[in-house]
């Protein structure tokens, strides 16, 4: 095949003061950040649905890139090309891991046998060009949403032959996870929530979402994967009401059905505002009950309701979420995938570059940001002095379990007046981050 990107060499890091506009500023994948290399931190992945499958149409127009390696057609050679042209990419950018859904890669045939032939065949591929290259594989998942049968749903579906469908999909998609050493599976609920109320069964909707991710983590131990699963929160879009809805949700969606030990999240920059959170809070709820697993690094636009899927360049953002990844000790099986398209107008090949170099820079800068802030221990300093009141006396007689609301009672009678609060320093803070900014 080929050259797919014949003007392009291989990305270099060429330090801040660089202006080459095909080069890393600030992620230089072999420095070392507290203890590990900037590529270990960050572990980058490419997701392949928006790099090689969208072609930028919306609902006002059609595709706009220009893919010249994909001759347009929905064969399995063409399928096959496009795996080759795309681990070029992932080669010249240096980033270490890759994304897909099943029907990303294959073509869908007439029958699922038909179909689960075509992605053997260019599972293939994927295998030759992981060994060739090194590049691996962050996660894998399954494409519940595009096909007409999945209108209801998948797992919540009306239509239990629909549900039967998926099982058998994920089944597949979960062994060629497996086949591929992927190192996680997500579940994003696609159309797992509802329209309407009026024609719904929400109860019943969810014992099924439920019982589907139980029949996977069963699968999961008889197919032998030992990779991560993780649910991926997300509000509305298609759905007017995604059950998953935020991390919040999920958490709460896991603990009834005793499905907390088996999945983790995968928490999207994105789904966060769309469900009226920051990117860092949803982070940070999920990091503080230990199910935060991998990330989906993109942005919005807050003057837009609906899942842009920018890519990251807000520096804000990334420094945040990596003092958030960072305080929880890292990623082990995850990492930073980047679920972004380039704009419609940016339709060349080599702005697939440009947008992928701006976000692998972006979060590399919060690296470095989120580091000096942890180095210098302001922040963490200012939080611990804050709650010094729960470190002895009455907050460590309360923390550990000695006091009711008599003791407490009896406690603040004789003492009449707590003891006078002391200020938040918000805007102090907020000064001091933008110093290291
Ligand atoms: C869609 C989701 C999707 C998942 C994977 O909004 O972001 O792309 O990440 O199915
Ligand atoms: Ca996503
Ligand atoms: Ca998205």
């Amino acid at each position: 095949m080929k050259e797919a990107f014949p003007g392009v060499k291989k990305i270099e890091y060429e330090g801040p003061e660089s202006k080459n506009p095909l080069a890393f500023k600030h992620y230089n994948p072999d420095q070392l950040v507290e203890g590990k290399t900037m590529a270990e931190h960050l572990r980058f992945s490419v997701a392949y649905w928006h790099a090689f499958r969208n072609g930028g149409a919306d609902q006002f127009g059609g595709s706009t890139r220009l893919m010249p390696w994909d001759d347009g057609s929905e064969s399995v050679s063409n399928a096959q090309n496009r795996v080759r042209a795309a681990f070029e990419f992932f080669e010249k950018l240096g980033v270490g891991f890759y994304c897909f859904h099943d029907r990303d890669v294959a073509p869908e045939g007439a029958t699922l046998a038909e179909t689960n032939k075509n992605l053997d065949a260019v599972v293939k591929v994927l295998k030759e060009e992981q060994q060739r290259t090194d590049v691996k594989l962050l996660w894998g998942t399954a494409c519940l949403f595009a096909h007409p049968r999945y209108m209801h749903g998948a797992a919540t579906s009306c239509n239990a032959d629909v549900f039967a469908f998926a099982a058998a999909q994920v089944a597949k998609a979960i062994e060629v996870t497996k086949e591929l050493g992927g190192e996680g599976y997500v579940f994003w609920g696609g159309r797992e929530g509802y329209k309407s109320l009026l024609n719904t069964d929400m109860g019943r909707e969810l014992d099924h979402l439920a019982k589907f991710l139980h029949m996977a983590v069963d699968w999961k131990k008889q197919v032998g994967f030992t990779g991560q699963f993780y649910i991926e929160p997300k509000p509305k879009e298609p759905t007017k009401h995604q059950y998953d809805s935020d991390a919040a949700a999920c958490y709460a969606f896991l603990q009834k059905y005793n499905l907390v030990e088996h999945l983790k999240l995968n928490i999207e920059a994105n789904h966060a505002t769309l469900a009226g959170h920051n990117f860092v809070h949803e982070l940070e709820f999920a990091a503080a009950n230990g199910i935060l697993g991998s990330v989906d690094a993109n942005r919005g636009d807050l003057l837009l309701g609906w899942d842009t899927d920018q890519f990251p360049t807000d520096l804000y953002d990334c420094t945040f979420s990596m003092l958030t990844i960072l305080n929880m000790g890292g990623f082990t099986t995850g990492g930073l995938n980047f679920d972004a398209h380039v704009a419609r107008e940016s339709f060349e090949p080599v702005d697939l570059f440009h947008a992928h170099i701006g976000g692998m820079d972006t979060f590399a800068r919060g690296l470095k940001i989120a580091s000096a802030i942890r180095k210098d221990g302001i922040l963490s300093d200012f939080v611990a002095k804050r709650y010094a009141s729960w470190d002895k006396g009455i907050g460590a007689d309360i923390e550990s379990g000695k006091m009711s609301f008599k003791e407490l009672s009896e406690y603040m009678l004789k003492k009449g007046e707590s003891t006078p609060n002391e200020s938040g320093r918000i805007e102090m803070l907020e000064n001091i981050i933008n110093d290291y900014i």
